[in-house]
C-alpha cells in the first residue's frame, strides 16, 4: 500500500460501498465514514468513524491521522438548499479546514456533471468550459471545486475534482449512454487521482469511453486516466425503453431531469 491511513467520507452510498471493496490496496488502513450506519462492522485494516460533515468539529477529528480523503459524502441528489448547505456546502469546507489543519495534501473530489448541466447535449465541453450548475446540488458542488481551487493556492493542497457522470451498474436511460462511468473505471480514476504527482487543482470528467460522451477530457490527460468500459454493450436493453419526448429536459440538457427540480417552496 501506498498510503498510511485513507479517509472515504460516504462509505456507506452507492460508490462508498464500492470502492470499499477497491480502496484497500492502496492504503494499509481504509477510514470509513458516514453519516449512515455502515455494514458490515470494520473489517481487518478499517476503522469505521461516523460523523455529519456539518459538524466542524467532528470533522477536524475525522480527518486527523489520515494521508489522503476521497470525498464522496454528501447530498447526491437535488434536495432544498438548507439539506445541501449543511451537508455539501459546509462539509467541504469544514473538510478542507481540517486537511489544512492536519497537513493533509490529496483530496479526491467528487464532483458532478451537474456543475455543468445546463449545456445542452449538442454542446460538446471540456474541463474549462464555464460552470452552468443545474440545481442547488449542482451549486454546491461548484463551490466545492472553487474550494478545491482557493486550498491549493492558498495552502498547496491538490485535489483532483471528479465530475462524474452517472456511476451505477448500468445506464438507467437513454441519457446515461453518454453519461455512465462504470465501477472499474471510477477505480482507475480514483487511483489516477490519488497517486498522479503535481495534479494541482485537476478537473477531470468521470465518464466511460461511451460512444456519444459530451465532455473532452484532454485538461487532464496527465492523470493518465484510459477509461475501459463503454456503455455501448447496454444499447439493446436502454433502447428498449420507451422513446423520450424531444422536449423532455433528459433529451435536451446534460444535467437531464435535475434542471427541471423544485422548487420546493
Ligand atoms: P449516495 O447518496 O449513495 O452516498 C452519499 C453518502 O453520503 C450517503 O451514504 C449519505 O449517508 C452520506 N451523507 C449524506 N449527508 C451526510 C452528512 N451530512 N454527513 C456525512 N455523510 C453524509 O451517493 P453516491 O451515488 O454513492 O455518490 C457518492 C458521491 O459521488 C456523492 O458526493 C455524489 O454527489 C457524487 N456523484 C455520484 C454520481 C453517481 O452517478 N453515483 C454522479 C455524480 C456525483
Ligand atoms: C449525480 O450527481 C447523482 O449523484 C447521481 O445520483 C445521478 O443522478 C447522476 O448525477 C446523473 O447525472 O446521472
Amino acid at each position: 500500500p501506498r498510503l498510511n491511513r485513507l479517509l472515504l467520507t460516504g462509505a456507506a452510498g452507492g460508490l462508498g460501498k464500492i470502492l470499499r471493496e477497491r480502496l484497500p490496496t492502496f492504503a494499509q488502513t481504509l477510514r470509513l465514514s458516514d453519516i449512515a450506519a455502515l455494514a458490515p462492522a470494520a473489517g481487518a485494516h478499517e476503522e469505521v468513524v461516523p460523523c455529519n460533515l456539518a459538524d466542524k468539529a467532528a470533522v477536524d477529528a475525522l480527518v486527523a491521522g489520515c494521508d489522503a480523503i476521497v470525498h464522496l459524502g454528501g447530498v447526491s441528489v437535488e434536495r432544498p438548499f438548507e439539506e445541501v448547505l449543511e451537508a455539501n456546502i459546509k462539509g467541504v469546507f469544514h473538510l478542507y479546514e481540517a486537511a489544512r489543519r492536519h497537513d493533509v495534501k490529496r483530496v479526491v473530489f467528487a464532483s458532478s456533471n451537474h456543475v455543468i448541466g445546463f449545456y445542452k447535449q449538442t454542446e460538446p465541453i471540456d474541463a474549462h468550459a464555464k460552470r452552468r450548475p443545474d440545481s442547488y446540488y449542482g451549486l454546491s458542488k461548484s463551490f466545492g471545486e472553487d474550494v478545491a481551487q482557493f486550498y491549493f493556492d492558498r495552502w498547496g493542497i491538490e485535489t483532483v475534482s471528479i465530475r462524474i457522470g452517472s456511476s451505477f451498474p448500468e445506464p438507467a436511460n437513454r441519457r446515461m449512454m453518454s453519461t455512465w462511468l462504470s465501477y472499474r473505471d471510477l477505480t482507475s480514476l480514483v487511483e489516477k487521482s490519488l497517486f498522479t504527482p503535481d495534479v494541482k487543482h485537476t478537473v477531470v470528467y468521470g465518464v466511460s469511453a461511451n460512444r456519444d460522451v459530451w465532455w473532452d477530457n484532454s485538461a487532464a490527460a496527465h492523470l493518465g486516466y484510459v477509461p475501459q468500459d463503454s456503455s455501448e454493450v447496454f444499447r439493446a436493453k436502454v433502447e428498449a425503453q420507451p422513446p423520450v419526448a424531444a422536449s423532455d429536459p433528459n433529451a435536451i440538457y446534460q444535467g437531464g431531469a435535475f434542471t427541471a427540480q423544485g422548487p420546493f417552496d
